[in-house]
């Protein structure tokens, strides 16, 4: 079966986190992604975190799926030559180098605009135009910048970072959309296009709701569905909401049997205003449908401490498989708390191709994610992530280089 983005080149400038998440989804839906390192050390994630000596890390094998490597020295006259040459052959070139590399390399915009007017070139940078336009940037600084980290955590303790890899995964995400994006418009415009996605804005993107919250509070001196209601109070700025829904159904995450022991033995639990008499009946407080002080999602807001006290009550006397059963035969939206272990051993995320068994020839078997996103017409088969300069040959050969000159791009140590 064809793929969707098949015949689209991406020159793969990206390292790290943030890049390559954007270019391996590209490669997952079809394109032909040429990955560029640097000859002798590449990406530097391929050495971090190594649980195998010598082999690539898993931070760079689960980054890096369906791509092709080539190694080459862009600091090299010759090797520019070369990268002048790929640029003419690309559809897009996807980079997340520090501020201002691209150009002291000299492929500023406007340099790889005369190479190929039609070129898409997609960055990531850690800030948009602003005070801090010139910073380097990792996750968790993009996570405190874009508002993620003074709304995380408790009430009573620092602000927190997430595990969830909002500020790297999270913007190439975005990247990923402004890339296919401007390739459509590209079809009617025959031009490409600058791209950015700065982690910031990503994050804050992500953040949305708390900028909502932010002009609630100013204009209301309170939220009444955060914890701090009715007894804390709040300041001037949205508070840390602990595990309370962000959104308009009241949500916390409540503990299950056997939660002396197993870390992740919860549930998260939403009381749904539709739902509220089928909870009343789980919990056995039937009065609580009828009760003016229970009965409607307002009169409840002063009383969800109370509320959750009372449903953990019951929900410590079940498994928190046991309580999802219970809870999804009458509709009422739960989660149970997933351990890494328990996700890694799921059949059903096996059986959609979301989490993925591959073989690698140094590492050998190793689980990953697989693509999140499921295209009816253009399913993702994903294969492994390429050794350094694997395919440097091809890819050259490809390219329009002889055998003689590859060799002698080789001893001069340009690719
Ligand atoms: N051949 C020769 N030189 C190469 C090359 C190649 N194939 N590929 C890259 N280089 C050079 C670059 O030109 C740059 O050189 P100069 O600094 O002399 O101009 C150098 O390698 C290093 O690039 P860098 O500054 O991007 O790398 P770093 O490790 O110092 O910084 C990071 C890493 C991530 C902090 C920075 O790249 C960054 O802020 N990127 C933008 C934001 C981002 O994507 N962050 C998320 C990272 S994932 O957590």
């Amino acid at each position: 079966m064809s793929k969707a983005l098949e015949g689209v080149r991406i020159l793969d400038f990206t390292h790290v986190q943030s890049g390559p998440t954007c270019t391996q989804l590209l490669a997952w839906f079809g394109a032909d992604v040429i990955k560029v390192e640097k000859a002798g050390e590449g990406d530097a994630t391929r050495g971090q975190l190594r649980d195998i000596p010598d082999a690539d890390s898993l931070y760079f094998t689960m980054l890096n799926h369906n791509k092709r490597s080539i190694t080459l020295d862009t600091k090299n006259p010759k090797g520019k030559e070369v990268l002048v040459t790929l640029i003419k052959q690309c559809d897009v070139m996807v980079e997340n180098f520090a501020p201002g590399a691209l150009d002291r390399m000299g492929f500023s915009w406007e340099r790889i605009q005369e190479i190929n007017p039609r070129i898409i070139l997609a960055s990531v940078k850690g800030f948009g135009p602003g005070p801090y336009v010139d910073c380097k940037v990792y996750e968790n600084v993009a996570q405190c910048a874009g508002g993620a980290a003074s709304t995380t955590g408790f009430d009573d303790g620092p602000p927190m970072v997430t595990g969830a890899q909002i500020g790297d995964s999270g913007t190439g995400l975005h990247l990923a959309l402004g890339i296919v994006t401007a390739l459509f418009q590209r079809e009617k415009t025959g031009r490409g296009q600058k791209v950015l996605a700065a982690m910031q804005d990503a994050v804050l993107n992500l953040c949305r709701v708390k900028l909502r919250d932010q002009q609630r509070l100013e204009r209301t001196g309170e939220l009444k569905e955060y914890p701090q209601y009715p007894e804390i109070g709040f300041g001037e700025a949205v508070p840390r909401a602990g595990n309370s829904s962000g959104g308009g159904q009241p949500g916390s995450i409540l503990k299950c049997k056997g939660w002396q022991k197993d870390p992740n033995a919860y549930i998260y639990f939403i009381t749904q205003a539709a739902v509220w008499p089928a909870i009343c009946k789980v919990i056995d407080e039937e009065g609580w449908i009828t009760d003016p002080h229970f009965a409607t999602p307002t009169a409840r807001l002063p009383h969800l401490k109370m509320i959750f006290d009372r449903i953990e009550e019951w929900t410590k006397t079940k498994t928190k498989f046991e309580a999802m059963d219970i809870l999804n035969k009458f509709d009422i939206p739960c989660g149970p708390i997933l351990s890494m272990k328990e996700i890694a051993e799921d059949e059903s995320l096996r059986a959609t191709g979301t989490v993925v068994e591959v073989e690698h020839p140094t590492r050998g078997k190793y689980l990953t994610v697989g693509n999140p996103i499921k295209l009816s017409d253009s399913p993702t088969d994903v294969t492994r992530s390429p050794l350094l300069g694997e395919h440097t040959v091809e890819v050259m050969a490809q390219m329009g280089y002889n055998d003689e000159q590859i060799a002698q791009l080789r001893a001069e140590r340009v690719i």
